[in-house]
This record gives structure tokens, C-alpha cells and sequence, in this order.
């Protein structure tokens, strides 16, 4: 496998049904087949469109959150009935993309009757169209024509209608911002600029991962001409930690598990956990990225277990083994360096199960690799 390219993505490939407000059936019974297509074939689906939903995956991060918000300031002022709806809030450090109040958490009642008669929804850094939750069962509701703008691997029997995929990108900020030049004229403003910077620098780690790309550096010089604040934006993501969060770090760093030689470093957190360190599983975004900065560890693992019946699980790999396998036959998925998945049952029965899996895996891909 080609890695070049695909990095270490801050994003959560987390599957929660934690934060889904109320259980939707999903019922998967889109009939279109899913079309590869290009960047003109997305400015002439936006053209015929008139109304347009965006929406990005379940608890959302800043590429799909940056993505959501620079698109919904071209589409309202090319003149488009344009709306930002998510299965997921937003969370308090991106709060500055929302100055407007142009995020909306999905509510069946309140927004059914503006969602049926949507003719486009794009859908932003999503993998698995099961991630949009709520929003999911509304597009098949009402059959919606969907357009699936990403850089996560696609399985070829994917929902989506039209896909416009490049696992090579190293955000879907990145793919945004290519679109955008070629529809538009001239700079970008800052309105747009905001929450593409927001979408790069969340998903390269301030341009320092491997998937940091010469075209990250050129998107973030045509960012600070439009005359962001870049180290607003970096503080209001990185610098804004909750006491309670630092405890719960606090407490991973003081039990975590080392095995296969020190390769795999693993931690839980339940929820007393939780509880003791007045934090909540919304903060546990970033810790697994924190535990694989250990010398010697090319494995990052947390089993969170926030007492719902499921577990949540979260790989974070340095590049010499490839982790979205492990997800993907543990239910899950994500990229090649950073992954997770969502297990039904209580940590005493999911944590052994994953760490079987993952040992296993792992000491499989050693002996290949020899
Ligand atoms: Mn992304």
C-alpha cells in the first residue's frame, strides 16, 4: 500500500451512536449506483440546485466542521436556499466558525419540511454515510441526491450518488479549497478562508503530519493574505482545554498498558473515569494522538466505555502498521494511521475481544513485513 500522502488525521473516526438525540431504523435502500465524478460535475450540481443542505459526520471535527462553514458562505453568496445541518453540536472550540449561528443541530420536526424539499445535500469528510446519523435516514426518506466530498477510502458499494473522492488529499479542506478556485474568481475572502484554514490545520496537526503537502503551505498563505487570525483560530482549537480534560489526561498517562514490546501502548476510560475527573467522553478527542507521541509506542489505543452498553475504540498508528484493518473487522474504519469503531457490550467484554484483535494483527503484520 502506497502511504505517501495519507497521514495522520486528527479527525475522530469514531462510529458513536452516544450522542444520537433519538434511534433512527436505517433503512439502506438508495437505488442509485454511486458516480466518480469531477470538479465540473460538481459546479453543475450545485448550478441546478436551488436548495442545498451541508452536513458533515457525527461528532464533528474541523475539517468536516471548516468545510461546512467556507461552502455555506460561497453558496450564500451565489444566491443558493443554503443550510448547515449536523446530527452532532458543535463543539465549544470551534465555536468561532459559528459567529453567525450557522450550524444547526438536527430536530426531525423542526427541519422535516425544509429537508424534503432539498435538491442537493454535499456531505463533507465522510467515509461511511452511516456516520450523518439522523441525516441519513432523512436523505433516504425523502430520496435526496447526495454529494460525497472526501479523502477517507470508500467502499465501491457506498451510498452515496455522486462521489468526489481523493484519498491523496490531506484534508477535505484541501479538495474544498481546489473547488472553490475553480468556481470562483479571484482571492478567496476571509469568511471562506476561516474555515478552510480551520480544515488544513485541524487534519495535518498544524501542518506537521505526513500527509502535510506543498498545497497546505499554498492554501495557508492564500489564508493569511485574506487576513485570518491564524493564532486565534490555533488557540481557540488547541488552547481552550477544560480542567476536566487535563485531569482525565492526567489519569490515561498514569495507566496506560505497554505490549508487543512496547509497540502497542492501550488505555480505558469508563465512567467513573469520567466522573472522577469532571470530564465527559465529548473531551476525549486528541488523547490517543497524545499516547502515540511515546518513544518506542507505534500504537495508540483507547477503549472508552461511557456506561451506554457500547464501546467506543480509537487507533492512532506512527506508520509502521496499519490500524483501519483491525477497525474495519472490529465493525469500524477509518484511514490507514487513524481509526476507530463503535462495539456493542460493556468493557469487560469488548476490551478483551480488541485487544486479541489488535495483538494479533499487529504481530501478523511484524512477521509480513519480515
Ligand atoms: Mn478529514
Amino acid at each position: 500500500m502506497n502511504l505517501s500522502g495519507i497521514g495522520l488525521n486528527n479527525c475522530n473516526c469514531i462510529f458513536s451512536i452516544l450522542d444520537c438525540p433519538y434511534e433512527t431504523p436505517y433503512l439502506y435502500n438508495f437505488s442509485s449506483e454511486s458516480i466518480m465524478i469531477d470538479f465540473n460535475k460538481v459546479k453543475s450540481l450545485i448550478s441546478e440546485a436551488d436548495r442545498i443542505l451541508l452536513t458533515t459526520h457525527e461528532n464533528p471535527d474541523g475539517d468536516g466542521l471548516g468545510c461546512c462553514a467556507a461552502m455555506y458562505f460561497h453558496l450564500r453568496e451565489i444566491g443558493k436556499d443554503c443550510r448547515i445541518i449536523n446530527c452532532s453540536r458543535i463543539s465549544s472550540e470551534y465555536s468561532f466558525l459559528n459567529s453567525e449561528q450557522i450550524f444547526e443541530v438536527h430536530e426531525l420536526v423542526q427541519h422535516q419540511d425544509w429537508i424534503k424539499n432539498v435538491n442537493l445535500v454535499i456531505i463533507f469528510d465522510v467515509g461511511d454515510i452511516k456516520r450523518l446519523q439522523t441525516i441519513c435516514s432523512e436523505i433516504n426518506s425523502y430520496s435526496l441526491p447526495t454529494l460525497n466530498i472526501d479523502h477517507h477510502p470508500h467502499d465501491d458499494d457506498n451510498l452515496f450518488t455522486y462521489n468526489l473522492v481523493d484519498v491523496n488529499a490531506a484534508a477535505t479542506g484541501e479538495m474544498l479549497y481546489n473547488y472553490l478556485k475553480l468556481a470562483r474568481s479571484g482571492q478567496l475572502p476571509k469568511e471562506i478562508c476561516e474555515g478552510i484554514y480551520t480544515a488544513v490545520m485541524t487534519d495535518t496537526g498544524s501542518f506537521r503530519y505526513s500527509n502535510t503537502n506543498t498545497k497546505c503551505h499554498e492554501i495557508a498563505i492564500e489564508c493569511f493574505r485574506s487576513g485570518i487570525n491564524h493564532s486565534y483560530i490555533y488557540q481557540q482549537v488547541y488552547e481552550t482545554n477544560s480542567k476536566g480534560r487535563i485531569k482525565l489526561l492526567g489519569n490515561i498517562l498514569g495507566n496506560l498498558t505497554f505490549e508487543c514490546d512496547n509497540e502497542l501502548a492501550w488505555f480505558i476510560i469508563d465512567k467513573s473515569t469520567l466522573d472522577e475527573c469532571d470530564s465527559t467522553s465529548e473531551e476525549v478527542g486528541g488523547l490517543t494522538d497524545f499516547v502515540r507521541t511515546i518513544r518506542g509506542v507505534e500504537v495508540a489505543l483507547m477503549i472508552l466505555d461511557s456506561g451506554h452498553d457500547t464501546c467506543r475504540i480509537n487507533y492512532r498508528s506512527k506508520g509502521k502498521y496499519i490500524i483501519n484493518g483491525i477497525a474495519k473487522s472490529l465493525g469500524g474504519g477509518g484511514h490507514p494511521l487513524a481509526a476507530g469503531a463503535v462495539l456493542e457490550g460493556s468493557m469487560e467484554t469488548v476490551l478483551p475481544k480488541v485487544l486479541n484483535e489488535t495483538k494479533q494483527s499487529l504481530q501478523e503484520q511484524k512477521y509480513q513485513s519480515k
